[in-house]
């Protein structure tokens, strides 16, 4: 197989290369640390603006959430309801909140999201302002509360909660007229802000069907409302303000994707989907984009329709949550108001399949360094080793003026893998640009493996497997020091890494059986995780 080298390969010997860097390092490292006049610690870098604020970074460490389609187009076999459909329609038989939130922990999804309404105007909560929703339905003879079940069954379950009020109404007749719907939606989100405890998301889009009746939202009004009722709330829209649309609803993001953005260039329902999509990397604000997507092919369910597959659903993880996203996955509940016994099932089979390959990081037992470490190679607060530690709370830091960022990992022994994923301290703000990994030969070359721009939460990267004693990453390219938190290294024996990255390099020293065995290996352990 061929051997794609970068201009920067070293052609030495592994060995030399290697412990040639480690002196150097050390050389370096004691200089530094000798030129240190006082024993007071040094303090973190400077955050790089914008930043999170606590409640993107909340939201972006939940990582996954449960969207639930539900209300009469489940019963009707539609998509967006006419807005004049028999409340008596809906009536779930077996309904149960539980189920829902159990579905959702089990899987590891942090958050639900409901249709508290859609675009037909049903409210699944009683609201004061309509007699359209669950109090005119034969559900609970009227008495039952959609939002008030899920809520309860949701700080039972400890994850959280979001509610979508969809601001089309086909229903309202105040629809159209700007005064009186925007009074009209206030006072329904004053409703499910105040009466069911904490809500940590707020969805709203600007759907609406050709030749509706036109009207202005008066969305600076409804934010303000949102964050005053919740402050823990992040807000959802295709132009913010706390969390952006991803641009499509394939569940993919970009490549490249930065939590940067101008929403000053965006407008509800008005967004050029490819700057949603990328982002801004000279963006001033933080809106980290989310990735929805249904399980199904619609939105709510309908019985003709099935699943995507645990594959599918893996390579959704990989293309959201892998590249700097929150993946919003929908999982319709059918008309006995449960999730189906398919869905579950793929779930479960997805969770699987996620465990085996990211439960276990080959790199944990590696000899982790650095081309340079910020406070001197003694400093344990920015040590490079603290990049095999779970979480963004801790990293490595380079020292400052640096020309070049490189942490080195050596795993003793020859190990194949064709997973890496890399995690950024975002609470520091997005630096990387521009990296690259490089993993050695039997040669002892430096071969590039994978190349990619932006980091962000968490990248995922795919490639052909590698098998190697060495790798590193470099940072060609940051908008300040790069940090990087965490460094991961698995390995995927299900999703076709052929069409993964187009950039991917083969190595000549693959070998099947060496696969095999740390497939096995890894296996074994994941079980008795
Ligand atoms: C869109 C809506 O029109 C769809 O029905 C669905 O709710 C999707 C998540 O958002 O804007």
């Amino acid at each position: 197989m061929e051997i794609k080298k970068p201009d920067h390969h070293l052609p030495n010997p592994i060995a030399r290369s290697i412990s040639n860097h480690r002196l150097i390092f050390f050389i370096i490292s004691l200089l530094s640390h000798s030129t240190t006049t006082t024993s007071f610690p040094k303090p973190p870098p400077i955050p790089i603006l914008p930043l999170p604020s606590s409640q993107q970074l909340s939201w972006q460490l939940s990582e996954m959430a449960l969207f639930l389609h539900f209300g009469p187009n489940t019963f009707t076999d539609t998509e967006w309801g006419t807005g004049h459909a028999d409340p008596s329609v809906f009536n779930p038989t077996a309904f149960n909140a539980t189920q829902w939130v159990t579905v959702a922990k089990e899987n590891g999804f942090s958050r639900v999201i409901l249709t508290a309404k859609h675009h037909d105007g049903f409210c699944l909560w009683p609201s004061d302002y309509t007699d359209y929703g669950v109090k005119s339905s034969l559900w609970r003879n009227g008495n039952g509360d959609v939002v008030g079940d899920l809520a309860k069954a949701a700080e039972e379950g400890g994850i959280q909660l979001g509610l979508y009020l969809s601001p089309w109404d086909r229903h309202e007749a105040t629809y159209g007229k700007t005064q009186e719907y925007n009074e009209y939606y206030m006072g329904q989100m004053t409703e499910l802000l105040t009466r069911y405890g904490n809500v940590n998301e707020v969805w709203l889009d600007g759907a609406k069907g050709e030749g509706e009746k036109d009207m202005e939202y008066f969305f600076e009004n409804w934010f303000s409302l949102i964050h005053q009722l919740q402050p823990g709330a992040v807000i959802f829209s295709d132009a913010g303000p706390d969390v952006r649309w991803v641009g499509d609803e394939g569940g993919y993001a970009s490549n490249t994707c930065w939590s940067l953005f101008n929403c000053s260039n965006a407008a509800i329902g008005g967004t050029d989907p490819n700057y949603s999509l990328g982002g801004d990397p000279l963006g001033h604000d933080w809106v980290p984009p989310e990735c929805d997507v249904s399980i199904r092919p619609g939105w709510f369910w309908h019985s003709s329709e099935h699943p995507k597959s645990a594959t599918d659903l893996l390579e959704l993880y990989y293309n959201s949550v892998g590249r700097n996203c929150l993946l919003l996955l929908n999982v319709p509940p059918n008309s006995s108001g449960l999730i189906s016994e398919q869905d579950v099932k793929v779930l479960g089979e997805f969770s699987d399949l996620k465990r085996s390959i990211f439960s276990y990081n080959l790199a944990r037992s590696a000899i982790v360094t650095a081309s340079s470490t910020r406070g001197g190679y003694n400093d344990t607060r920015f040590t490079s080793r603290l990049i095999l530690e779970d979480g963004i709370f801790s990293y490595w830091a380079p020292n400052k003026n640096q020309s070049h960022w490189e942490i080195y990992l050596d795993f003793q022994e020859s190990v194949s893998f064709n997973v890496v994923q890399i995690q950024e301290p975002i609470q520091m703000g997005q630096r990387i640009a521009k990296f690259h990994v490089d993993a050695v030969n039997e040669d002892g070359v430096w071969c590039e493996v994978f190349s990619g721009t932006t980091v962000g939460y968490r990248r995922l990267l795919r490639f052909q497997m590698v098998k190697t004693r060495s790798l590193r990453l470099v940072i060609d390219k940051s908008r300040s020091d790069p940090l990087v938190a965490y460094l991961g290294v698995h390995i995927d024996t299900v999703s076709v890494t052929g069409n993964a990255n187009s950039n991917t390099s083969s190595f000549s020293n693959f070998n099947g059986s060496q696969v095999l065995h740390q497939t096995v290996y890894n296996r074994t352990r994941v079980s008795s995780i």
